[in-house]
């Protein structure tokens, strides 16, 4: 049976991509739904999606009211998806570097996992038409990632990728304040903690032709920041349970020696 799966699309200002991406979802995968989750872009994309989803019962449209980031849009689809008992909830960009050719194969992953990434760093992943500071940074982001955190993914930044309902729901999510790129880092280091299996498939990423970025400083300094604070948290709190471990130890030592 085909888990019933639910991709979901945030958009802020994608009028040109969003149509064409749609079209490519629902052509190489007629059987999942797709929610467009909008923070009332300024360039008509919530009301193109409107009318989209008024003809096209696998359409649907979470509206939001205004620029919230990443992040905050992805939890509200999640919310969405796992009121409506979804089993697989998907991630995918509107600007078409996530293409819907992959999807099948992102989906099919092979074992049992309970997230799905794209991965643009696995062997067989590439990228096309990005310049060599995004190549830079991507690459570098994902060996700080590893190293800081030891989540033992290639591409941790990736903003394609499926969870299981299960995992979603087994995550505290009312916690995650992540936006841009760290949103991703955050959602996987947390299936990694919660003890979730994480697969990779690659993907051939394509860079947008149409539209703006919405990548920022801020973004990057996010994701630089807070993995550099999780990174020495944690340390602290591995050195912190070693030391009481010993010294529970030594003490048990102690009892034993005096009995
Ligand atoms: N709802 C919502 N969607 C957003 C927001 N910021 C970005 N997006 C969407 O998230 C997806 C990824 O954003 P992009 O601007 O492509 O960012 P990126 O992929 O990191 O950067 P590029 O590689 O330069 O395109 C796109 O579909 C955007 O429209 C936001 O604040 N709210
Ligand atoms: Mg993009």
């Amino acid at each position: 049976m085909v888990k019933r799966t639910l991709i979901i699309i945030p958009t802020y200002n994608e009028r040109e991509s969003l149509p064409v991406q749609v079209d490519a979802v629902r052509e190489v995968a007629p059987e999942v739904d797709i929610l467009i989750a909008d923070d009332n872009s300024p360039d008509g994309t919530g009301e193109w999606a409107d009318a989209r989803a008024a003809e096209d019962s696998r359409v649907h449209v979470l509206h939001r009211p205004g620029k919230q980031g990443l992040g905050a849009a992805y939890l509200a689809g999640f919310a969405w998806g796992l009121e409506r008992d979804y089993e697989i909830l998907v991630e995918m960009d509107a600007d078409g570097s996530h293409r819907a050719e992959d999807l099948p194969a992102v989906l099919a992953a092979p074992g049992s996992w309970d997230l799905a990434i794209g991965s643009r760093w696995v062997p067989g992943g590439s990228v096309v038409n990005w310049p060599k500071h995004r190549l830079f940074l991507s690459t570098n982001a994902n060996r700080y990632v590893r190293i800081m955190l030891g989540v033992k993914v290639k591409d941790a930044t990736a903003g394609f990728r499926a969870y299981t309902a299960d995992v979603l729901r087994a995550l505290d999510l009312d916690q995650v304040e992540s936006q841009g790129y760290c949103f991703q880092i955050d959602m996987a280091w947390r299936v990694a903690k919660a003890g979730g299996a994480i697969a990779e498939v690659p993907i051939t990423f394509v860079e947008r032709e149409q539209g703006v970025s919405k990548m920022s400083g801020d973004i990057i300094r996010e994701a630089l920041v807070k993995t550099t604070v999780w990174g020495i948290k944690e340390r602290t709190a591995r050195v912190r349970r070693a030391f009481s471990r010993n010294g529970a130890e030594s003490a048990e030592a102690t009892r034993a020696k005096q009995l």
